[in-house]
């Protein structure tokens, strides 16, 4: 298949990215658009919270100390060190600062930035989906966008090896702007493990160590534990510790007493100290240093202010010492660089423990405005007040590496899915051997649907019925490793071989790893301009454990499917803490997502052929199956048109009711034989009772909620699916709901038509037994569903 690259004009060779030296012009350059960036960033936020009138009294805020800290960092990389090929995940904290430097780059107008955090403006946290300058990889929850970088480069090297990327395409860092605080995520560490076992290349995590978080200043042991941590994982560690200003201090007379000075300096004093000024560390050195040869003539020679600007010179806010550790790194080793910086460098509340959410107020906004020499009215000009000539740094931004022109984003074309898949039906089966089923025939019969389909799974790839699909296809590996056990002759039904053809991502069970890795390889497309169709299984239940990822992925708009089996209490003796009660709200609730629970196998084979269209589709999004473990007999019936198109809106009637029936029985996924049983006994009494397989609550849902909102809105007069299907039904008749589920899930069927409805479900914890008891016991049984009839009926009668 061919890869189209759209409006970005050639790959070519770019400019090299790794020079030996800085000329003096060049890092004069470096510093005005540091400087610029630092003013940017901070008056972008002054801007929203003093000068925009603010209408609702809230304040709006956007953290001038968290990109005071980095700016340093990010001048450096995005202004020579990056090329256009890397991708980076940029600290959520530090959104202004990713918004200045693309303005100064020309990506990003005035307009955004003037109305940060306002609507339709440059968004509070970089957004791959709402920013319009250029954001590669979302953050915001702490810690997600970091731990994304790995999962990323392991897609890239997918890819790469597979060579499914357009010709030409050079192979990019994965880049993480980490704030010190996003380290207490474990997140972090299931993705360094998983990093680790995969051998991952071409990442940089650069970890803003200003040692302050929201609430507090961070333990001082804590980075000799997180130095080692990363080395374990296999990562270079490189500490950018002290400035050049600093390091010559060093090696002036009593300069090792000052460094063993600043070494054992608590982190709390070290930051009081910074927020304090010059007069206060004279005051400390002095006492502590007395008598030590040179620190006194080290005094004397620095006044107030050039003693502070010495003991804060930090090699994270000094951008000679960041540009020569970044460009010392030229191979693909993983590297942590951990820069020492100040929290709020530069500005009045620099180092003050409360200041992650301080604002500079009008009257010291204006000094620094002053300092830099930018007059009033001139807050917004790229150049003013730097001094160097616009023309100059205009040619200087013109050549910055990360500006060339250079594919940053792809459409690829859709994979062509046919019209329908094959199943290998059987007369008994449940949705999760279908699920293995399916996928076997797809990779039986080859294929572009087949190859560019990929799977993932936290350690339950055998037990969600995916081994089938992995003994065709293989596990994804960089290198060859044959498997022992097939070696030495002991027989299993799971092949386990792995290489770089392999087409199973296979994870430790960390269930937000598997969902930064569906996220990562959903965005496959657009990062890498090679399209893939992920599919992840997990056990229902433990969508909990990977939600905030899972949500994270949606937002970013990665498309993939999410197969989550088994589910509800029908998987019986397994017991509560296996049983999932909530899933289907919590997906009905996710956007950028479309969830289905069908109870047939039929019914999967569409939704699956509709999902992997859907995953392609520019108004599409994921796709979430919520299958089971559950044994039932399989209809016999032709799949009409008619039938596929209504099982992927979400209903049709398995018994269609008579014309202004009294009563219908709506079930969703395995519990259909009790409805199916209980609708049987309830036609002796009422023969015009509907019965109504649910699909998707959520598509239902979805629709009915869109289509009444632009039915207000004048836009369409068409009617949702739900309420075609309740159209027939009399005005009066009562819905018996059902489903292994919240009761909420379909609860709402009431609200379509104002029918009366009795929802039943299971809406406390699960417990061990088998269906019969369990079914009886959360009263989702046939008798508890004629029970709900009669008294909907009795309660008719009476009126
Ligand atoms: C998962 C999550 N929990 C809590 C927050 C709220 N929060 C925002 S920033 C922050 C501390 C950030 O500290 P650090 O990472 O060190 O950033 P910096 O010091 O650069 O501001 C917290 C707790 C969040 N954004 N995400
Ligand atoms: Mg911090």
């Amino acid at each position: 298949m061919a890869t189209e690259i759209q409006s970005f004009g050639p790959i070519g060779p770019i400019a090299d990215d790794t020079p030996a030296s800085l000329p003096a012009t060049k890092l004069a350059a470096l510093r005005a658009l540091e400087r610029k960036v630092l003013w940017l960033s901070t008056w972008m936020i002054h801007n929203a919270n003093h000068i925009r009138p603010p209408r609702d009294g809230l304040k709006v805020g956007g953290h001038q100390a968290s990109s005071a800290s980095v700016a340093t960092m990010m001048s450096a990389l995005y202004f020579d060190v990056l090329g256009p090929q890397d991708r980076v995940a940029v600290k959520p904290h530090a959104s202004p600062v990713f918004h200045a430097i693309q303005y100064l780059l020309g990506n990003q107008t005035r307009e955004k930035i003037e109305s940060l955090r306002a609507f339709g403006g440059a968004q509070s946290y970089p957004s791959r989906t709402k920013d319009t300058d250029d954001v590669d990889i979302s953050t915001g929850s702490v810690g997600l966008g970091a731990a994304h970088t790995v999962f990323s480069s392991i897609v890239q090297d997918y890819v790469h090896l597979k060579g499914m990327t357009p010709p030409g395409l050079r192979e990019g860092r994965m880049i993480a702007l980490v704030g010190d605080a996003e380290l207490d995520e474990g997140n972090m560490y299931e993705a360094l493990l998983e990093g680790w076992k995969k051998e991952i290349r071409n990442v940089w995590w650069v970890i803003d160590y200003n040692r302050q978080s929201l609430d507090s200043v961070i333990s001082d042991r804590l980075f000799g534990q997180i130095d080692h941590l990363f080395e374990n994982m296999g990562w270079r560690v490189v500490a950018l510790k002290y400035g050049k200003l600093l390091e010559r201090a060093f090696a002036q007379p009593g300069g090792e007493a000052l460094r063993n000075w600043i070494e054992t300096c608590p982190n709390s004093l070290y930051a009081a100290l910074t927020y304090k000024g010059g007069a206060a560390w004279r005051e400390h050195l002095k006492r502590d240093l007395k008598g030590v040869a040179g620190i006194k003539a080290l005094l004397n020679g620095h006044d107030d202010a050039s003693l502070h600007t010495l003991m804060t010179n930090l090699a994270g806010n000094d951008l000679e010492a960041s540009l020569e550790a970044f460009h010392a790194v030229t191979d693909d080793l993983p590297t942590c660089f951990i820069g020492y910086t100040v929290k709020g460098f530069g500005l009045p509340f620099a180092g003050h423990k409360d200041n992650h959410a301080g604002l500079m107020n009008v009257d010291q906004m204006d000094e620094y405005r002053a300092t830099l020499n930018i007059a009033p009215g001139e807050e917004w000009e790229r150049f003013a007040g730097l001094d160097i000539d616009p023309a100059t740094l205009e040619q200087f931004l013109d050549d910055v590496p990360f500006a060339q022109e250079y594919p940053r984003s792809f459409t690829t074309p859709a994979i062509e899915i046919p019209s329908k898949l094959d199943i290998g039906l059987r007369s008994r089966m449940s949705t999760q051997d279908g699920f293995g089923r399916i996928l076997n025939e797809i990779a039986q019969s080859g294929g572009e649907l087949a190859d560019r389909i990929v799977t993932t799974s936290p350690d339950v790839t055998v037990s969600t019925n995916l081994g089938p699909w992995v003994n065709r296809r293989g596990i994804f590996s960089r290198s060859e490793t044959s498997d022992t056990f097939a070696q030495e002759s002991v027989v299993s039904a799971q092949k386990w071989q792995m290489s770089p053809q392999g087409q199973h991502i296979e994870l430790g069970i960390a269930e937000t790893n598997l969902f930064l890795q569906l996220s990562a390889l959903g965005l496959a497309d657009k990062m890498f301009g090679a399209r893939l169709l992920p599919i992840g299984t997990v056990y229902d239940p433990f969508i909990r454990r990977g939600l905030d990822a899972m949500h994270y992925g949606c937002y970013q708009d990665a498309r993939y499917m999410l197969v989550a089996t088994p589910s509800g209490i029908t998987l019986a003796p397994e017991g509560g803490a296996h049983q999932s009660s909530e899933t289907p709200l919590i997906t009905l609730a996710q956007p950028g997502m479309a969830a289905f629970e069908p109870a047939y196998v039929d019914e999967l084979a569409e939704i699956m052929r509709w999902g992997f269209e859907y995953m392609q589709a520019d108004d599409g999004g994921s796709v979430a199956l919520r299958l089971s473990t559950r044994v039932i007999d399989q209809p016999v019936r032709e799949m009409t048109d008619e039938l596929r198109n209504e099982v992927t809106k979400g209903a049709y009637w398995l018994k269609k009711p008579e014309l202004g029936t009294e009563l219908v029985v709506a079930y969703c996924g395995a519990i259909a034989p009790e409805a199916i049983a209980a609708h049987q006994d309830i036609l002796e009494d009422i023969p015009g009772a509907g019965l109504l397989a649910v699909t998707s609550p959520d598509r239902l849902h979805a629709d009915w909620i869109s289509r009444r909102r632009a039915r207000r809105t004048g836009k369409v007069e068409t009617i949702a699916h739900i309420e075609g299907l309740l159209s027939v039904i009399a005005d009066d008749a009562a819905l018996v709901t059902v489903c292994d589920a919240h009761s909420a899930t379909l609860g709402w069927f009431g609200s379509v038509a104002g029918h009366r409805i009795y929802p039943l479900g299971v809406d406390t914890f699960g417990q061990s037994g088998d269906l019969q008891d369990l079914y009886r016991h959360y009263g989702i049984d046939s008798d508890a569903i004629l029970d709900a009839a009669a008294r909907a009926c009795v309660r008719r009668l009476r009126g």
